[in-house]
């Protein structure tokens, strides 16, 4: 078993007020340039304050506070929630399931994988970067969005809000690296007002070929009635397709949504999308299945019949 205690080392990187500028092109759509700080997180997160807000809490210290680890499925008093010796933030950045002990990272020298929370009208866009020691030199990072059928970068230092550091654990290898954590505070209301889609990638490149990225990684947002859903992958005990998580408190969450259920949603791909690094899915079945989360059927089932462009990791890396 390991007996390490995580790292974590809050970085002091791009302190301040930060902005995610809409290039020229879509602020047509809509705003043009929103502004937040970490200052006005805060006191958001502190709203109706009445003691410790469980929903912060990082019992077992890997960084992934227990809203978080709620969207996950993993456990906020366990750092390996399926006891495969892989901690749950290196399964979340090495993209493999932290809640299937078969499924453990691959070999690599850098990866990422992102997840999402909301609360009190704050989006966060959480990344994890994992790095083997001497490779972070070597590559190049970058984060952008993709809404209204344009996908652009945004600039490093428009996206950083807080960071931290957590040593990367290899049950067989003992430490072999960092895991980068990247918190990017996003108003949600930005998911709504560009039609009820908003995706972020971000992608790891050798410095020397910047086009080719080696890592990528994509959170696709979608508002329903009100909720941001985050899509993904379904897991291994669910048919193929995806599912659609809200990213709010349990306690925010209407009553007309089911408890211990998840919008699951059967799709093809028809092709790529109009937009670099999108693809476009032919939504065909949909329904609500077991699975710890929430699910309102009539949203669930919205899509069926037509066809949605989201962001996908593939069509970033590893693809001609
Ligand atoms: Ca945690
Ligand atoms: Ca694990
Ligand atoms: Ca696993």
């Amino acid at each position: 078993m390991s007996n390490h205690r995580p790292l974590s080392r809050a970085v002091n990187w791009a302190r301040g007020a930060f902005t995610l500028a809409i290039p020229a092109g879509i602020a047509a759509t809509g705003a043009a340039l929103l502004v937040c700080s970490p200052t006005e997180e805060k006191v958001l997160l502190a709203a109706g304050d009445g003691g410790p807000d469980p929903y912060l809490a990082d019992q077992d210290q890997d960084g992934l506070q227990y809203h978080v680890e709620m969207i996950l499925g993993t456990s906020d008093a366990e750092l390996d929630s399926d006891f495969d010796g892989w901690d749950d933030l290196i399964e979340l950045a090495r993209n493999s399931d932290p809640l299937n002990a078969v499924s453990t990272p691959e070999a690599a020298l850098v990866d990422v994988g992102m997840t999402a929370k909301t609360d009190g009208g704050a989006l966060t866009v959480i990344t994890a970067i994992y790095t083997s020691f001497s490779q972070f030199p070597d590559f190049g990072y970058d984060m952008g969005f993709s809404v209204a059928g344009q996908t652009a970068p945004i600039p490093l230092g428009m996206y950083v809000g807080t960071l931290q550091l957590h040593p990367a654990i290899d049950p067989a290898l003992g430490m072999t690296g960092w895991v980068i954590l990247i918190e990017t505070l996003v108003p949600e209301s930005f998911v709504a007002a560009f039609g009820g889609y908003l995706g972020f990638y971000f992608t790891v490149a050798h410095k020397d070929d910047p086009a080719s990225p080696v890592s990528s990684s994509v959170v696709n947002l979608f508002n329903w009635g009100d909720q941001t859903v985050m899509m993904q992958p379904a897991p291994s005990s669910m048919q193929a397709g995806s599912t659609y998580k809200p990213l709010g408190r349990g306690e925010d969450i209407p009553s007309t949504w089911s408890q211990d259920l998840v919008c699951w949603q059967q799709t093809s791909e028809v092709g790529a999308g109009t937009a670099p690094g999108t693809i476009e899915l032919s939504i065909e079945q949909a329904a609500c299945e077991d699975l710890d989360s929430y699910c309102n059927a009539t949203l669930c089932a919205n899509g069926v019949g037509t066809t949605t462009q989201v962001l996908d990791a593939g069509a970033f890396a590893g693809q001609e």
